[in-house]
């Protein structure tokens, strides 16, 4: 598991903001740092295809191309970024210490305007660029931005090529992640068939791909039991297996870019409570522990976002229509799935996040491979374990009990790696899984002999043991 796994993604046009990414924003930085002191900030969702480059004050909107209006997809609401904004948002990564994903326009852009924002980006952030996106969510391209008569794998192919040699001659060594498909898993198989036959294909460094649970808000089914079921699981791992025998044939690692609970901003109740805390830290240790490079979360501020799916939250209309007072709509988070909140010029981190970040507990570390989860499902319980030797030498398990009534019994056996250690313990817990908070601490330390360690991981929580060797 890389060290620099944990992820955010925010909508591109975060940027029109030039002060949200930048290093005055103090308490974006401070709540980046808590979360990873070295993640990966992924920039794209569905406002980067509106979006364009203004590289002086002079420059002129161009001409956008004729698109569809769709209900629940973004409007055309186009936007300039600017040369400011990708200072300021390397100035934000600095003080960060994070790296990013920086998406460009294939929706309504040119492969001109794409090779002129990338030239001046790659040279700005410099160290700080991970690799380029072209589009987003490329799979649902039709029918508001592309005919669906003619959009496919094949005709998608051919257009990023034609974009991403633009990229190169403007930016020698330029990298790529692709396609960002929202769910068409078939997208990747069908890309790995074709990458063979592209003469000189440019250098792509991530095959990616996007997951939501369920939505939007107003699905019955986007509740707690099923976000947490070990279905909702096992629908992760069938993807997973897809996107692996895809990375494999194009001998390119994965990384999943975006993803939460409940699309469409989020669910109240569901997307910012307790249960999303399990749900994330389960479902980044699940793609982890297939290969994935990496997990970037999406969030940010809320007309980002609401702009990213129609205009306004399908949450907050949920809210409304169920008599909520004002006041009661302001205290959830908007979008109601983001990492990290703001509530006017506060920065708060949700309990998505915290179940990441105590995911990143493994990050650096390699998994040791085993049927965990197998005895624990067996025992009635819906909990699962991940195990990991870390680089220091030590050992770590991190326990996650989703049942929301019964509490596991476990019994380690180290025998083979460690007789006696010294165990530290952190948990991940809130009062409840529909509570509005989530805590990761330190609650203690104890000492394994001969081996065997048995603990107790109560309903509803998180555990994560470090074994280190006692000399
Ligand atoms: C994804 C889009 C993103 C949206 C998100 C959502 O890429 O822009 O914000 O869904 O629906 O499909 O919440």
């Amino acid at each position: 598991m890389p060290e620099n796994f944990v992820g955010l993604s925010y909508e591109l046009q975060q940027l029109r903001d030039q002060n949200f990414f930048s290093a005055g924003n103090a308490g974006l930085i401070q709540q980046f740092r808590a979360l990873s002191v070295g993640g990966v900030l992924r920039l794209g969702g569905n406002t980067s295809e509106y979006e364009w480059w203004k590289p002086t004050a002079e420059t002129p909107e161009p001409e956008h191309p004729p698109t569809r209006v769709v209900t629940g997809e973004p409007q055309s609401l186009f936007y300039p970024v600017t040369t400011e904004a990708v200072r300021n948002l390397e100035a934000f990564l600095r003080a960060t210490g994070w790296t990013c994903i920086y998406g460009l326009n294939l929706g309504t852009g040119t492969p001109e305007r794409a090779a002129q924002e990338a030239a001046y980006a790659a040279r700005i952030l410099g160290p700080r660029l991970e690799y380029f996106q072209l589009g987003n969510e490329v799979d649902l391209f039709a029918p508001h931005l592309r005919d669906p008569k003619t959009w496919n794998p094949q005709s998608y192919l051919t257009q990023w090529l034609s974009f991403a040699r633009a990229v190169i001659a403007a930016v020698p060594g330029a990298k790529f992640g692709m396609p960002d498909v929202a769910g068409h898993l078939d997208w990747l198989t069908e890309i790995a068939e074709l990458w063979p036959t592209i003469q000189n294909p440019p250098a792509v460094v991530r095959l990616s791909h996007h997951y939501y649970f369920g939505g939007p808000a107003t699905n019955p089914k986007v509740n707690i039991p099923n976000l947490l079921s070990p279905e909702t699981a096992a629908t992760v791992q069938g993807m997973a297996e897809i996107a692996k025998a895809a990375a494999k044939k194009m001998g390119v690692p994965l990384r999943m870019t975006e993803g939460n609970t409940c699309y469409r901003g989020g669910k109240p109740g569901v997307s910012d409570v307790f249960a999303a805390a399990l749900w994330s830290a389960d479902y980044s240790l699940l793609l982890a522990s297939n290969g994935y490079t990496g997990v970037n979360l999406h969030g940010g501020s809320g007309p980002s976002v609401a702009n990213s799916v129609g205009g306004s939250l399908p949450g907050d209309t949920l809210l409304r229509d169920q008599g909520v007072a004002p006041e009661q709509i302001a205290s959830h988070p908007h979008p109601f799935y983001t990492p990290i909140a703001s509530f006017g010029r506060q920065y708060v981190m949700e309990p998505v996040a915290y179940g990441l970040k105590f995911a990143g507990l493994l990050s650096g570390g390699t998994f040791i491979e085993g049927d965990f989860h197998g005895p624990l499902l067996a025992a009635g319980v819906d909990a699962t374990a991940y195990a990991a030797k870390m680089p220091g030498g030590e050992t770590r398990v991190v326990l996650l009990n989703k049942d929301a009534e019964r509490d596991v019994d476990v019994e380690l056996n180290l025998g083979g790696m460690l007789g006696h250690a010294a165990v530290d313990i952190e948990t991940l817990r809130a009062p409840a899984l529909d509570s509005r908070s989530a805590a990761i601490s330190r609650s203690g330390s104890d000492r394994m002999s001969r081996g065997r360690y048995s603990t107790t991981v109560e309903h509803a929580s998180g555990v994560c043991l470090t074994f280190r060797a006692a000399h």
